[in-house]
């Protein structure tokens, strides 16, 4: 069972990348299982997965939406042993850095994680503003991730895009960032290259 976590601000895109990247899971027949925060939210998405075209009921094998007010181990305890997903994706609360969520993960009593990767997702058009007044928060999220996605491009200026992604990699000089819009997905194949190769049809 690989891990997907993604941390980022509140209203940072969560969300929307983590349905982005479960339809990319699910169009390539992947058992995939998205652990969220708000199961209202999600309700309304998975209508809009339904209308992407793809047959409901390769949705609902594909992904699963379940929630998460519980806590993180037992909700994964449950999906392992209802679902055996190839893939998790879970979206931490906007308050959340890394080491806190891997502290807790380091108490899944299950089959050890094929892998666990961290996303952090930074919204450019407010960026400036959130490292101003929550500096010790945003710095944790983005220090600690594998991996940085920049999202809402689409909405933010070409300079405020620049700027976001020259912090990010100063705070962070070993994560790959991406740059996400509505057109522009994040590919899973850039995700996890070694895990989820591309597969040639
Ligand atoms: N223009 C634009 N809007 C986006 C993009 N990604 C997300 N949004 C919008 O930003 C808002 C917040 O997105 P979510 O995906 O719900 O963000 P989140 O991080 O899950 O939010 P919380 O769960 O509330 O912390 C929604 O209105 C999205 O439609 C993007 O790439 N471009
Ligand atoms: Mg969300």
């Amino acid at each position: 069972m690989i891990l997907l976590v993604f941390v980022g601000f509140l209203g940072s895109g969560k969300t929307t990348l983590i349905l982005d990247l479960a339809r990319q899971l699910a169009a390539d027949g992947r058992r995939s299982c998205i652990i969220v925060n708000e199961v209202g939210e999600i309700g309304i998405d998975q209508q809009v997965l339904a209308e992407s075209g793809m047959p409901v009921r390769e949705l609902v094998a594909g992904c699963i939406c379940c929630q998460i007010t519980v806590d993180l181990i037992t909700t994964l305890q449950e999906v392992a042993a209802a679902f055996a997903p190839d893939i998790v994706l879970v979206e931490a609360s906007g308050v959340a850095a890394p080491p806190a969520i891997l502290e807790a993960l380091s108490y899944y009593p299950g089959e050890r994680f094929a892998a666990v990767h961290t996303v952090a997702v930074v919204d450019p058009t407010r960026f400036e503003a959130l490292h101003e007044v929550l500096q010790p928060l945003i710095e944790s999220q983005i220090a600690a991730a594998d991996r940085i996605v920049i999202t809402k491009i689409d909405e933010a200026g070409v300079a405020q895009v620049a700027e976001t992604e020259r912090t990010v990699r100063r705070l962070n000089t070993g994560a790959p960032v991406d740059q996400v819009s509505p057109g522009h997905s994040l590919e899973l194949s850039a995700l996890l290259p070694g895990a989820y190769p591309k597969r040639g049809r």
